[in-house]
């Protein structure tokens, strides 16, 4: 028998805060919360097998935490009698099994369960900075939006690294101190790995049942699970990374997964962290003159500049982003983006990491695969895809715009002024991954002139007429004149005999991934 008043707060696998807007809104001793593992959440896309550990590992940890702190928890199993296997069945079973009508929430952070669930009764999410109205009005009547600008606001709104109403330091933005090419010799902290509890291990041996063929590989799992352990990431961080971390943040190195990198995304992005208040910790590492400040403008502009401009641009365009495809490519993706099995070493290297621990790095992401993606024409939808399925931070209001605005331009140029197409020269200068590679960065074209090469001056001359008129891309696409015609040709004739030669990824009708065990 309901009490009066009495709510069902349904509780997503990414919304994990004891200071979500929902929870907060309820009480301890009068609400149920509903947590519920489902199929369709499971496998909407093909995730990697320590994605789905670390969601339904962390939903158990939250769920206990909640019971200690009082709340009444209905927490539904995946393998559980009866489950619907859809967040809608549950709560239909839900309210049946405990007589309660409304149902609360806060808001999904995807259009699809939006969608799904819009019959039941939806609070804003407050754990970001910026609201849905203030971005749209933000965005109102701008013929442009960039990042930059809307960085600055998110500073003054939230008056981190601001003395008075001027950016400390007197500049707002530090990367030309930023993003060196890797030097040799240099050591990088290890991060902690938190090693598996129980319920973790119930998790990987579930996955392991219902999910063998997915990519990747649930056993190694050390992501941090709960508020604690991601608190002791963090603090790991702003100890021994964050003061070197704008130095090194473009580079990569086959034999260093994380170098500087915070690895906080999988954690901020489940409701562990707290962005506003990691931002605020960052700062007083500088304030107490333990980090520099082109580290600490760095890493506080990741947050409250792309992490909050991409989730403004999401839901500014969804559901319609997702369809967009300016430069009209069409490519299936390659197998190898799967298996990992290319002779091109910087793919063959981030693929594997990529199997391995459900993590790269923005480069690695950017300008590796996404570069390739990019350059090669590959179907945005089948990179989303893969995005979104691969990295154990991803969930679409972050993937989606990266993948198809920053990394494939596909929205033409609405996230981001310029394409990221870069030769085989930048991967060279940033990582050691040419010299382990069969390929010659130095050559375009012949037989062992890397692939990145011909691509990219090849991308650059299909879409000349549509870059010439970007100020951003005009001296590039006149860089296609030093090649006389012949050349130009012979690019042209290598790209074309590359892409041929690639094998596509193609999925049985059953969603069964060709290669995806290797
Ligand atoms: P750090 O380098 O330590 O950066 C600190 C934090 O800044 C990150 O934890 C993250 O919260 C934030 N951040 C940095 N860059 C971005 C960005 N471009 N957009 C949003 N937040 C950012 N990030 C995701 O969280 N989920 C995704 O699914 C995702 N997909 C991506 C797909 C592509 C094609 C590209 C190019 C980038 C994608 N990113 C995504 C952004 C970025 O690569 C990751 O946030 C970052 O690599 C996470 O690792 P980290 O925590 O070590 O980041
Ligand atoms: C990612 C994920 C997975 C794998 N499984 C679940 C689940 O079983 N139950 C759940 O509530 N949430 C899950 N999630 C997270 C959701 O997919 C996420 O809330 C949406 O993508 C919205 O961001
Ligand atoms: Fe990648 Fe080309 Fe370098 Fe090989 S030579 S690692 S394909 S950029």
């Amino acid at each position: 028998m309901a009490k009066p008043d009495q709510s069902l707060i349904l509780v997503l696998g990414d919304q994990l805060s004891s200071t979500l807007p929902s929870l907060r809104a309820g009480d301890r001793s009068r609400d149920v919360v509903l947590m519920a593992e489902v199929m369709a959440e499971a496998s909407y896309v093909r995730h990697h097998k320590k994605k789905i550990v670390f969601c339904f590992s962390a939903m158990r940890h939250f769920a206990e935490r909640l019971r200690a702190e009082g709340w009444q928890v209905d927490h539904v199993r995946l393998t559980d009698t009866g489950n619907s296997q859809s967040l809608a069945g549950e709560v239909e079973r839900a309210r049946a099994r405990h007589g309660i009508s409304r149902v609360v929430m806060t808001e999904p952070g995807e259009w699809r369960l939006r969608q799904e669930l819009a019959h039941l009764h939806m609070l804003e999410d407050t754990r970001f900075i910026c609201s849905h109205a203030a971005f749209r009005s933000w965005a109102a009547n701008r013929r442009e939006l960039r990042m930059e600008f809307f960085y600055r606001d998110m500073r003054r709104q939230t008056k981190l690294l601001m003395d008075g109403d001027k950016p400390v330091g007197g500049r707002w933005n530090f990367d030309a101190e930023n993003r060196a090419p890797p030097r040799k010799g240099v050591a990088f902290p290890v991060p902690p790995r938190f090693e598996p509890d129980a319920i973790t291990q119930e998790c990987i041996a579930l996955v392991e049942k219902v999910a063998p063929d997915n990519f990747g590989d649930a056993t190694s799992f050390w992501f941090p699970v709960t508020a604690d352990q991601a608190e002791e990431l963090l603090q790991h961080f702003l100890s021994q990374a964050l003061p070197r971390f704008g130095e090194t943040q473009d580079a990569m190195l086959a034999n260093e997964k994380f170098l500087n990198h915070s690895l906080l995304s999988i954690a901020l992005n489940a409701g562990l962290l707290d962005p506003l208040s990691v931002c605020r910790r960052a700062e007083t590492e500088y304030r107490q003159g333990r980090a520099p400040i082109e580290a600490v403008e760095g890493f506080i502009r990741q947050i409250i500049g792309w992490r909050e401009y991409v989730r403004g641009v999401y839901w500014l365009t969804a559901p319609g982003y997702a369809e967009r495809n300016e430069l009209g490519a069409g490519r299936p993706l390659p197998a190898f983006y799967w298996t990992g099995r290319t002779d091109m070493n910087c793919l063959a290297r981030t693929v594997a990491q990529t199997r391995q621990e459900a993590y790269a790095h923005h480069i690695q992401r950017l300008m590796v695969t996404g570069n390739f993606a990019l350059l090669a024409g590959i179907d945005p939808k089948q990179v989303h895809e893969w995005y979104l399925a691969v990295y154990a931070d991803a969930y679409e209001w972050v993937e989606l715009p990266n993948t198809l605005g920053m990394a494939l331009h596909a929205d033409g140029g609405m996230l981001a002024s310029k394409p990221y197409a870069a030769s085989g020269n930048y991967i060279n200068r940033m990582s050691d991954y040419c010299g382990g590679c069969r390929y010659d960065v130095k050559k375009r074209v012949g037989e062992n002139a890397c692939p990145f090469n011909a691509l990219y001056w090849d991308f650059i001359d299909r879409h000349a007429q549509r870059f010439s008129r970007n100020p951003r891309m005009a001296n590039i696409c006149r860089g296609l004149d030093r090649f006389g015609a012949e050349e130009r040709q012979a690019i042209r004739d290598q790209a074309r005999q590359f892409l041929d030669g690639l094998e596509p990824w193609t999925a049985t009708p059953a969603g069964e991934v060709k290669g995806a065990r290797a």
